[in-house]
């Protein structure tokens, strides 16, 4: 699956951000020169299967074809940080060439005015050739998801900018889209033991337990929806009222909650463990029992749960994320209960039969059932990553040695790989030391 949705991208695609599986041809984000988001994503995907030439092709065309000063068009930061930074981090982390960790500085360097800003809280829109930043849409995801791969870039060329312009982000606390925020809380903390980042983890995980998750059938049926104003909603749709049955509605993007739940829980020893731990098994397994219920197998972007904890997919679209298999192989690891091998195995099925292209990679689904035009470069970072590991053993990318970045691109814990060096580790800037760091 992986050799397939790699060659499809290089034959129709190859210099663009993203194939167009039905076109047969290639899309950029934005308008003029892209970021070669697939190839930039891939790396890592392609090493850790083993698939020499393929890796080679990808790298060749990030180090030869990748050039940041021509990109003219306005980015978003938080994705170009996730799948650009965080590919290009991970793909030294594993190769060591020194050429792929210059790449990376080139593109932090040119995005590292977004922090720059009064309040702390980064802007979300990046001019690469120019180095300059506009607020653009800016949630707590957007602002609090840099920290891992500026903390690694810092701890690997020493150079404490990098560290420093994250830290600032203390003051973040902004509602909207959330989810990776607390992501990378519980993984700095994995990633450098730096304690602060475990309790501000640990006081929001209680919190979201105590406000936000909501547990039908006993508990075996748990998920995330979104609330605002007190009430499990976001948007009109994200809750509905249907003969007078409350039907409450979870996103197919809040289901990397069952592996950070239980990720949380296994790396925690207090009496809330034991049950976080079960929370997070039990949002994996309702998320799994969306994509069986639905026609596809592959659920949908919005699951609807009734009362009595009955779920239904109204609508199948399915853009080939990776929340769900990412959970599988986060509680596989943790349990080894073959159940999630074979959770994992139907996805795979389904994948094939309705996703796959013949000649020209993997497609999404529309609302409708039909196939859509675009393959997004986090299935091959993400969604087939995490399905070849759910049937690797556990040497492969161990999960004491490498957390991965929310693009489940793998950055070496600090103590391993390219991390191990102590003497090279750029200390966390708390408020008093903060000030000398920053690069302005
Ligand atoms: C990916 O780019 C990342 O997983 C991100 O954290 C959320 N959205 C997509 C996949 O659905």
């Amino acid at each position: 699956m992986i050799r397939h949705a790699w060659a499809s991208y290089y034959r129709f695609a190859r210099g663009y951000d993203e194939l167009c599986p039905l076109g047969r041809s290639g899309r950029n984000w934005t308008a003029g020169p892209g970021v070669l988001f697939t190839p930039t994503d891939s790396m890592d995907t392609l090493h850790i299967a083993g698939l020499h030439a393929e890796y080679a092709q990808a790298k060749a065309l990030v180090l030869t074809g990748l050039d940041f000063a021509a990109v003219h068009s306005p980015l978003n930061a938080f994705e170009t940080t996730i799948r650009s930074l965080g590919g290009l981090l991970a793909a030294y982390d594993l190769d060591g060439d020194p050429r792929l960790l210059a790449k990376a500085r080139d593109l932090a360097d040119r995005m590292i005015a977004m922090f720059r800003t009064d309040s702390g809280i980064p802007h979300n829109e990046v001019r690469l050739d120019l180095g300059v930043a506009f607020a653009g849409s800016v949630s707590l995801a957007t602002a609090g998801t840099h920290q891992l791969e500026y903390q690694y870039l810092s701890d690997v060329t020493g150079d404490p900018k990098y560290a420093a312009v994250v830290g600032r982000r203390d003051k973040v606390g902004v509602a909207g889209e959330n989810d990776s925020y607390y992501e990378y809380l519980l993984k700095m903390w994995l990633s450098t033991r730096e304690p602060r980042y475990r309790r501000w983890y640990d006081e929001s995980i209680l919190a979201i337990e105590e406000h936000i998750l909501v547990k039908k059938r006993n508990g075996e049926v748990a998920y995330l929806p979104d609330k605002v104003w007190g009430r499990s909603e976001s948007t009109f749709h994200h809750l509905i009222w249907i003969n007078v049955a409350c039907v409450y509605v979870i996103g197919e993007q809040s289901c990397f909650a069952g592996g950070m739940f239980a990720l949380g829980a296994v790396t925690r020893s207090d009496q809330h463990s034991h049950r976080l731990f079960a929370i997070g098994a039990n949002i994996t397994r309702t998320c799994f029992e969306a994509y069986a219920v639905s026609s596809t197998k592959l659920g949908g972007e919005t699951v609807y749960v009734s009362d009595q904890g009955d779920l239904s997919v109204h609508s199948v679209d399915y853009l080939l994320r990776p929340e769900v298999v990412e959970s599988i192989f986060i509680l596989w690891r943790l349990t080894h209960n073959p159940m999630y091998r074979d959770w994992g195995w139907q996805i795979v099925q389904a994948l094939e039969s309705q996703c796959r292209n013949t000649d020209a990679g993997y497609h999404a689904i529309d609302s409708n059932g039909a196939p859509s035009d675009r393959q997004e470069s986090f299935f091959l970072a993400e969604t087939l990553k995490y399905l070849y590991l759910l049937f690797s053993d556990d040497a492969t990318v161990p999960l004491d040695r490498f957390v991965f970045n929310t693009e489940a691109h793998p950055l070496s814990i600090r103590g391993h790989g390219r991390r191990a060096d102590a003497t090279k580790w750029v200390p966390i800037p708390d408020a008093a030391g903060l000030k000398e760091a920053l690069p302005w």
